[in-house]
């Protein structure tokens, strides 16, 4: 399969988990929230919908800069970008008419960074993807501590159009990376068949589950022991705590960061997968500079490592 393998050639890319947790930055009423991710921050510090609501007047996002994001992952030696559309909180990161739960309908922002994510990417040469979970607390999922809520009927039609969407307006999209839920197979089926239609160049993540999807997503943060069959990935944060932005994390050894990262990078690709990285930038969009640095240490270890 053409698709896949131009796909596995890609090897290592930027995955951004960016919405209104980011805003959040790991902290509810003054206090650190220490139990789970912070992109989950909603559930884990049980934030009611319309405080939560309330966190969109403040998304001014006034520092995202695609431009330096796409600059960054090619320094860091990149080939592709994955951003979340939307995450669990079921806040659309997009300009979707299903809901005005979105950034250009409920933020000062009031635009749409996929697009102009998606179009900078292009001129800059890397591929463009998009996370999409399926479990949506905003259309009515329970906070479940494992994400694994079944997706009533009545969810399926804005799901089904929010993918359109997303595979419709934002040009030629290289992944689309299901996340959670428990959905029935022929929900699976018809989730992953609505990416293969309208692109037919798109691969879909193992996580839209019951064998529908096309590569294989590794646990968070999980490098195999041994070489794998087939087409599988590495979804890998800069600190295992939390993918989301997380104003009170510790950043500290750079050096050694930098180190386990490449360990990470190189591993999984002498055992042939893809290693998808993650950055958590801050709710105005700008990049942690810990982050950076770390990124284009990996970068320039690579730089000094040439492939033969
Ligand atoms: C998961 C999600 O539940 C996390 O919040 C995060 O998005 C990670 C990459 O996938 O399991």
């Amino acid at each position: 399969d053409p698709r896949l393998a131009a796909w596995q050639r890609l090897q290592y890319g930027m995955f951004i988990h960016w919405g209104l947790y980011s805003e959040l930055g790991g902290v509810w009423k003054g206090k650190p929230v220490t139990k789970g991710y912070s992109e989950q921050i909603q559930m884990w510090a049980d934030i009611t919908h319309s405080e939560y609501a309330e966190v969109a007047k403040r998304f001014s996002a006034d520092k995202f800069d695609p431009s330096a994001i796409c600059s960054l992952a090619k320094d860091a030696g990149m080939k592709y970008v994955v951003i979340t559309s939307k995450h669990h909180d079921g806040f659309s990161m997009f300009d979707t008419k299903t809901t005005d739960y979105d950034v250009v309908d409920r933020t000062p922002y009031g635009k749409d960074p996929l697009k102009a994510l998606s179009e900078e990417c292009r001129s800059q040469g890397l591929k463009f993807g998009v996370y999409f979970s399926l479990v949506d607390w905003h259309q009515g999922h329970d906070f479940d501590p494992d994400n694994n809520n079944p997706i009533p009927k009545s969810m399926e039609p804005l799901i089904k159009r929010q993918l359109s969407e997303l595979m419709s307006n934002y040009g030629p999209i290289s992944e689309v990376w299901f996340d959670m839920s428990s959905p029935t197979a022929a929900q699976s089926r018809a989730f992953a068949g609505i990416v293969h239609d309208k692109q037919p160049g798109a691969t879909v993540s193992s996580r839209v589950w019951n064998n529908a999807g096309d590569f294989r997503v590794m646990g968070d943060n999980e490098v195999p022991e041994a070489p794998l069959d087939g087409p599988w990935q590495t979804p890998a944060s800069i600190y295992h705590e939390t993918w989301g932005y997380r104003s009170w994390q510790k950043r500290e050894d750079k050096p050694g960061k930098i180190r386990d990262l490449v360990t990470g990078l190189m591993s999984v690709r002498a055992r042939g997968g893809n290693y998808l990285l993650n950055i958590g930038p801050r709710g105005d969009g700008s990049v942690v500079g810990f982050e950076a640095d770390v990124l284009r240490g990996v970068g320039a270890w690579l730089d000094r490592h040439p492939r033969a």
